[in-house]
């Protein structure tokens, strides 16, 4: 058995042993010290196989975009001639109220052939400037933009005295394609991503969505496995 397989392997057993507990003990699938006790002792397990797996570089380069547009007065944004394939809406939005503030914020989504996605709202919350220069200044390339299918949504924020919420106009959007599950940004899946995943998923590391394979807004063992498989 080679070490992906290996691996593989473990994290299943991980998986099937939490799932059994929740369905034992009708305890939460999350925050339960038993559950836990299975994955915490894989991510030791697999801090001793990254001894034998090389780990890359994660050097994050300036962002490639497909496609870049402006939320109009509804905070409405739409990027259309998309291939099938998964993509990240990042958007930067700048008040001159407060001394002047950045808002920033993403979302991970796929999209199907010819699908056309609506109500993919993106949520901004304040954010660093270097992320939203980011943004702003990210290099265009849109010879990718050959498919037919479309996402569009609103950008939003908190609304007044920071309740509720409300869209935000003109702000900066943009559509990359990405690969889900490369959290070590080396565009490749490895089972370094694998072990990236497990550390969000216990906590001791930050979550980042990247890592979100079923999308379903959380990290955990399971996304861990997905990269795994997909290695
Ligand atoms: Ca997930």
């Amino acid at each position: 058995m080679n070490t992906k397989n290996f691996i593989v392997q473990q994290i299943s057993t991980a998986v099937n042993q939490r799932i059994s507990y929740t369905r034992c003990g009708n305890t939460k699938t999350t925050g339960n010290v038993r559950s836990l006790a299975p994955i915490l002792s894989l991510v030791v397990f697999l801090f001793m196989a990254l001894l034998i797996v090389p780990l890359s570089a994660t050097a994050q380069s300036d962002i490639t975009a497909l496609a870049n547009t402006t939320s109009d007065e509804n905070g409405n944004y739409t990027f259309s001639n998309l291939p099938a394939g998964d993509y990240i809406i990042s958007v930067a939005h700048y008040i001159t109220a407060m001394g002047g503030k950045w808002f920033v914020g993403s979302r991970y989504i796929s999209v199907g052939y010819g699908e056309d996605l609506t109500d993919i709202d993106v949520w901004l919350d304040f954010g660093e400037e270097a992320t939203a220069h980011d943004i702003l200044n990210a290099t265009i390339d849109p010879s990718g933009l050959t498919g037919t299918s479309s996402i569009s949504g609103i950008t939003l924020g908190a609304g007044k005295y920071g309740v509720g919420e409300a869209p935000k106009a003109n702000a900066t959007v943009i559509i990359s394609s990405y690969l889900k599950g490369d959290l070590s940004g080396d565009d490749l899946l490895t089972p370094a991503d694998a072990l990236i995943a497990l550390q969000m998923a216990v906590g001791t590391r930050e979550p980042d969505l990247m890592g979100d394979m079923n999308f379903d807004g959380i990290v955990t063992s399971l996304d861990a496995l997905m990269i795994l498989q997909a290695v």
